[in-house]
């Protein structure tokens, strides 16, 4: 067993390392045994930079090198501290006048810009690290090491919240261990508080103070390019629409804050399951098709949520930098300190919905659990700590933040904002307003047919019914009522290059652009951030196809069943229809995405 663990040691440049022969004949037994004992299809993913990498490819045919040195020692299996110095992540709003915090802080970014290139903790690394897992540099693996031919990503699916939350887990540790401060904690951009309206600004830390004051923070603005559109004291708006703002349109304070606690409401507290809200399987056997589209799974609607503020952070539409640096790409985004800070955010939502209530489902008393699948748990990554080691992290020991040893400060009087959050204009609904009104005027989806989102909104018909025993199949609850009625739009081709957003309404037709968010009968919206673009076509010879040929095959899910019930649905056998509006930006009005399907589904 103490053999095994350190298997993935015999591949990639370390594969001449001297084993005995029946060490690694009892290796292999040992980890054919493991995988015969978890299930004949288990296969968790191994996510590491070790063994293969290739320059990804942004727009304009430029290539970007993100890979990642190699270990100078075998790396060391991730061990749960035992008596961890607790780190306590607080707001970044709240340290803007706190000197010591915005100087230090300042000083270990720059202490680990000022490290060599080849040292993993560096600062250009820690942007690579970013760059190079979720643009598709390396390959996934087995466990025992073994490369798949398929292209790594670790957005899109049930790994985006603990790769994250592992990415900045390091992060910390190495600015901390930069200044000799074992609790030193990153800041969390808290944009989801919207008692605070300072809260959702882009940070006063990552601003420049005024000249001759006490603060010291240069590293962290200079050279950061962001959009200066969407300095202070403008605050995050969740349901960003980079066409109305380009058109003028000006929201008032208030109607930010409603959409604001409206979109925190679906995409956190509505997706009361694990799939719902961290995201579906991470497919590890995609297809590679002749155009090199990538299938990778299902984004989580804390995923799509975070998606708004990279778009809305990063330089957008410039001559200057045409992929939208540093924020708004997945490329660019670690060269940003406030990436950290913003991911930290997105974690601490991941604890705060670990203990939210259900008044989502029939029963109300489904607990919010993690997944309990073993490809999700025994899933690894593979991250250099504050010793430039690199450390093997498996998914189940990434679970728990206090297990980690970092807390967060208690937003809670904020985050009751979300929780609690009604729509503010209960738009009267369609259905009883309108006599007229039936969904079978409206067509269903034809399968696999030409089914598209774009330039204007759609609108289906959806056939719905009532969950069964089948339902329960792969979920992580036992009774019917427990579920929660989703609505599943299956493998949505989303061009890697295309900033993408639309929102979804139930039994409102006539919805559009303009339609307020903050109403019963909208259920979320997906969004998706441009990558650099790797060719699927040929992973060895690393030949770049056409930016504008490929695309990530997605399933997208979105929670109906609290919104049905708001706009009186009490049972299952009512039909209804579905509205996806598309809000893509500003020259991609008449952009089209297809779509395989559009069905009800439980889970
Ligand atoms: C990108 O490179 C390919 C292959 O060299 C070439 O055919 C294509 O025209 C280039 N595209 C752009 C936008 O430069
Ligand atoms: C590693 O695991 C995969 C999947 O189980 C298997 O196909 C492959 O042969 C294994 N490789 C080695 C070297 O054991
Ligand atoms: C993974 O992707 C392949 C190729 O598109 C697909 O056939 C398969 O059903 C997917 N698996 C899962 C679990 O979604
Ligand atoms: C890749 O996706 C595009 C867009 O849906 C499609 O036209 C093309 O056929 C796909 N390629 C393969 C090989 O599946
Ligand atoms: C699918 O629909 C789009 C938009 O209506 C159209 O541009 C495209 O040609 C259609 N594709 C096929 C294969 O019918
Ligand atoms: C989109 O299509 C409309 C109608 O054909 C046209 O007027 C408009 O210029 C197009 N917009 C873009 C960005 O191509
Ligand atoms: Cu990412």
């Amino acid at each position: 067993m103490v053999e095994s663990s350190i298997q993935p040691q015999g591949w990639g440049r370390f594969s001449a390392n001297v084993r005995p022969k029946w060490a690694s004949y009892v290796c292999s037994m040992v980890i054919v045994l493991q995988f015969l004992m978890q299930s004949a299809e288990a296969d968790p993913v191994l996510g590491t930079s070790r063994g293969y990498c290739r320059p990804v490819t942004i727009a304009n045919n430029k290539t970007q090198d993100c890979c990642l040195p190699e270990p100078k020692r075998p790396p060391i299996p991730f061990k749960l501290p035992t008596n961890p110095i607790m780190r306590v992540r607080r707001p970044a709003h709240e340290l803007a006048q706190d000197v010591e915090y915005v100087n230090k802080y300042n000083l270990a970014y720059t202490r680990m810009k000022a490290l060599p290139d080849d040292d993993p903790r560096s600062f250009l690394r820690q942007w690579h690290t970013h760059c190079s897992f979720c643009v598709e540099a390396f390959l996934s693996r087995y466990l025992n090491g073994t490369a798949t031919p398929y292209p790594l990503q670790l957005h899109f699916s049930w790994t985006f919240l603990p790769w994250h939350r592992m990415l900045i887990y390091f992060h910390e540790r190495i600015l901390g261990s930069l200044i000799d401060d074992p609790e030193f904690a990153l800041p969390f951009w808290n944009w989801d508080n919207q008692l605070d309206p300072t809260a959702g600004q882009v940070p006063q830390i990552f601003l420049p103070y005024p000249a001759g004051s006490a603060f010291n923070n240069p590293f962290l603005h200079e050279g950061k390019v962001r959009n200066t559109n969407h300095l202070p004291p403008k605050v995050l708006p969740l349901d960003y629409n980079a066409i109305d703002e380009a058109a003028g349109v000006v929201n008032t304070p208030e109607e930010i804050k409603d959409a604001n606690l409206c979109m925190v409401w679906n995409m956190v507290y509505n997706k009361v399951s694990a799939q719902e809200f961290l995201g579906g399987k991470y497919n590890t056997s995609a297809n590679l098709g002749a155009q090199g589209n990538v299938t990778v799974g299902e984004s989580g609607g804390a995923e799509s949520l975070h998606n708004t503020a990279h778009e809305w952070v990063g330089m957008m539409n410039n001559a200057q930098f045409p992929d939208n640096e540093d924020m708004g790409v997945f490329t660019y985004a670690g060269r940003d300190p406030i990436f950290y800070s913003h991911h930290a955010n997105v974690d601490r939502l991941w604890d705060v919905w670990q203990t939210l209530p259900d008044k989502v489902t029939e029963d109300g008393t489904r607990t919010r659990k993690e997944f309990d699948d073993v490809d999700f748990l025994e899933t690894e990554f593979t991250f250099y700590d504050e010793n430039q080691d690199m450390v093997r992290v498996k998914v189940k020991d990434t679970l728990s933040s206090e297990k980690l040893g970092y807390t967060y400060q208690d937003m809670s009087a904020a985050d009751r904002l979300w929780i609690d959050h009604k729509p503010q204009t209960s738009r009267p609904s369609f259905r009883t307003t309108q006599m007229a009104y039936s969904p079978n005027d409206y067509p269903e989806v034809v399968l696999n047919a030409n089914n598209t989102i774009g330039s204007t909104p759609v609108c289906f018909k959806l056939a719905r019914r009532p969950p069964n025993r089948d339902d329960l199949k792969g979920t992580q609850v036992k009774h019917i009522g427990e579920l929660s009625e989703g609505l599943l739009i299956e493998k949505v081709m989303v061009p890697e290059m295309m900033y993408v957003r639309f929102d979804v309404y139930v039994d409102f037709p006539t919805a559009n652009m303009e339609s307020d968010v903050d109403k019963s009968d909208y259920v979320g919206s997906f969004t998706h951030l441009p990558s650099g673009v790797t060719s699927m076509k040929d992973v060895t010879a690393q030949v770049p196809v056409a930016d504008e040929d490929l695309f990530r095959e997605l399933n997208i899910r979105f929670s109906i069943g609290t919104a049905l019930r708001r706009i009186g649905i009490k049972d299952y056998s009512t039909d209804i229809t579905v509205t996806v509006v598309p809000k893509f930006r500003p020259g991609d009005e008449n952009k089209t995405i297809t779509f395989a399907n559009l069905k009800q589904e439980f889970c």
